[in-house]
């Protein structure tokens, strides 16, 4: 009999465990990989026009018959048309990030989505707790990507105290250790980003593996501070002009303009100068490239105290 907690239940999966909506990576052949290994492989709907997520949401039941979920980034003006899949093609789990999830809630808990918002600070979990979200994905600064501004290890005790729903945490985790520090800390499950990036099924260019897998501790930055929308990736030129139009002071507008595309630019054509290699610090820890399954039997192999799950 595997062992049980309120995450697995809610996910039906053996671990409780899932993947990151990391936007062009998170692809049903990454999500079906994280599927099969047991836990719960998560398909990023980000930017992508809705024939194209379509294809993905109808190729994964070919590669997978076990549960998956749809990621859904609520800045994008996407976002409405995501949801209209989800429902479309009765998706078991719906996460939600960079933003507030109310709208997807309203439309997808009435039919019996589990629906679990990523979130970055209390006020954040209490609203979504309140607006009937089935769990929350905590995630601290060390996270990739778009992110918050407190720290894993701070801001999970904090949640944990402020919900009665699951907590799952996410940021900083790449090896066992990180499961069991955030269990210990009152998480019941992890969500897990750019340690499956540098996994065999992820599709990203072997260049952006490459930056993750030469990262040390100090290489990540955060970007797009004063535009109000931080973004952690590894250092390059792209970060290295971040940094200039801040000093002068330049607008808004002109810092967009430089971010447009960059993402694509790394994860698809390699350009790992001037594209956007968003991955998360626990980049410096991660040192080769192994099977999406294997990643999850290292994440949760320790001895010690039952954790409860
Ligand atoms: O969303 C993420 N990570 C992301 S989204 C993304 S795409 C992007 N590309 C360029 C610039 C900016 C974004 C890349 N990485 N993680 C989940 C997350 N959600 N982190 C923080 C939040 C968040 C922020 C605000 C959640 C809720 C929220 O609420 C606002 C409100 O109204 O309460």
């Amino acid at each position: 009999m595997e062992q049980q907690n309120r995450v697995t239940t809610l996910l039906n999966t053996k671990y409780p465990l899932l993947l990151g909506g990391m936007a062009w990576v998170a692809d049903a052949q990454l999500a079906a990989a994280v599927s099969n290994g047991g836990g719960l492989g998560v398909i990023a709907a980000a930017n992508m026009p809705s024939d194209m997520l379509e294809k993905e949401l109808i190729k994964i039941r070919t590669l997978t018959d076990k549960p998956f979920g749809l990621n859904i980034m609520l800045m994008s003006s996407t976002s409405d048309a995501a949801v209209e899949l989800a429902i479309k093609h009765k998706i078991p789990v719906v996460t939600t990030g960079a933003g507030s999830p109310g709208r997807v809630l309203e439309k997808l808990k009435p039919i019996g989505t589990i629906v679990i918002p990523v979130i970055a600070s209390v006020a954040q979990a209490k609203r979504v707790a309140k607006q009937g979200a089935d769990a929350v994905v905590a995630e601290g600064m060390e996270a990739g990507g778009h992110i918050g501004e407190i720290t894993t290890m701070v801001l999970v005790p904090q949640i944990v105290d402020s919900v009665e729903i699951p907590v799952i945490a996410a940021g900083g985790i790449a090896d066992s250790r990180g499961t069991k520090a955030v269990l210990a800390l009152g998480a019941e499950g992890i969500q897990i980003g750019t340690r499956f990036l540098c996994s065999t099924e992820c599709n990203a260019h072997e260049n952006y593996k490459k930056a993750i897998l030469n990262a040390r501790d100090r290489d990540t930055v955060i970007t797009g501070q004063r535009a109000g929308h931080p973004v952690r990736c590894i250092r390059n030129k792209l970060t290295a002009e971040f940094d200039n139009l801040d000093k002068r002071q330049a607008g808004i507008d002109e810092m967009e303009k430089l971010g447009a595309g960059r993402l694509r630019d790394a994860v698809i054509n390699g350009d790992v100068e001037w594209g956007s290699i968003m991955a998360g610090q626990s980049s410096a820890m991660i040192n080769d490239i192994k099977p999406a399954a294997k990643i999850i039997e290292d994440l949760f192999r320790f001895k010690g105290a039952d954790m409860g799950w």
